[in-house]
């Protein structure tokens, strides 16, 4: 028994220091992936009159499909690196604010979803997911957040059946290594393992698209991705 418990002890440390290295060893000689990511067509911003709650929601809603930036770059897209291997204790945090997801799309990896309500509305958060147990829950305007699990990566459209036109998105990602395009279609993963990496960017109406990078140690590669119209 003393023995069984000895190797077990041997073995944890032995497993500790390994992930330690390894973790040591992806800070040192991680690169940099900047991707700047373009569309070419017309971006599409539904603006939808509103007539309830509006004194929080506004009277007119802007649901964001495809928004284009400067440059045609493409913001909400989700650059990351699929084959890339890691870990980290990112939970993901979502707030409905002024009858909006905030941010559009929240990337996270599996577990924790914070879930906030900043309006002293109800609202009532509805996900639509094939690998995760769907979510359907109200929260009233006195529950200010709300703690849900996600535990398996999937791309979880979100909705809030109080107010139809609120739309946002929750990319649970298996790695730490993943970035949102902002309002220039850019997006930066800190760290990325060094060598040839397939990088992937997923926009939730222009779908996915993958390029093949090669990551420097201590160097900023940049790459183009352009998305096409489904
Ligand atoms: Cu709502």
């Amino acid at each position: 028994m003393r023995k069984a418990l000895t190797t077990g002890t041997v073995l944890t440390l032995v497993t500790g220091a390994a992930m330690w290295l390894a973790a040591t060893a992806g800070a040192q000689g991680g690169g940099t992936i900047e991707a700047d990511v373009k569309y070419n067509g017309a971006a599409q911003v539904e603006k939808i009159k509103v007539n309830k709650d509006t004194e929080k929601c506004g009277t007119e809603a802007v649901v964001e499909k495809v928004v284009v930036g400067g440059n045609k770059g493409l913001a909400n897209a989700v650059v990351s690196v699929p084959g890339a291997k890691g870990a980290t204790a990112a939970k993901g945090v979502l707030d409905q604010h002024g009858c909006k997801f905030v941010p559009h799309v929240v990337v996270m990896q599996p577990g924790e979803l914070e879930v906030k309500n900043s309006d002293d509305i109800l609202h009532n958060l509805h996900t639509y997911s094939t690998a995760n147990p769907s979510i359907n829950k109200a929260q009233p305007k006195f529950k200010k957040t709300m703690t849900e699990k996600l535990e398996k990566p999937e791309f979880v459209k979100v909705t809030c059946d109080v107010h139809s036109w609120m739309l946002g998105w929750v990319a649970v990602m298996p790695h730490p290594f993943f970035g949102v395009t902002d309002a220039n279609g850019v997006a930066k993963i800190e760290n990325a393992p060094a060598g040839k990496q397939t990088v992937e960017v997923w926009h939730e109406t222009l779908g996915k698209v993958t390029k093949e990078v090669e990551v420097k140690p201590g160097a900023t590669t940049k790459v183009t991705v352009e998305m096409v119209k489904k």
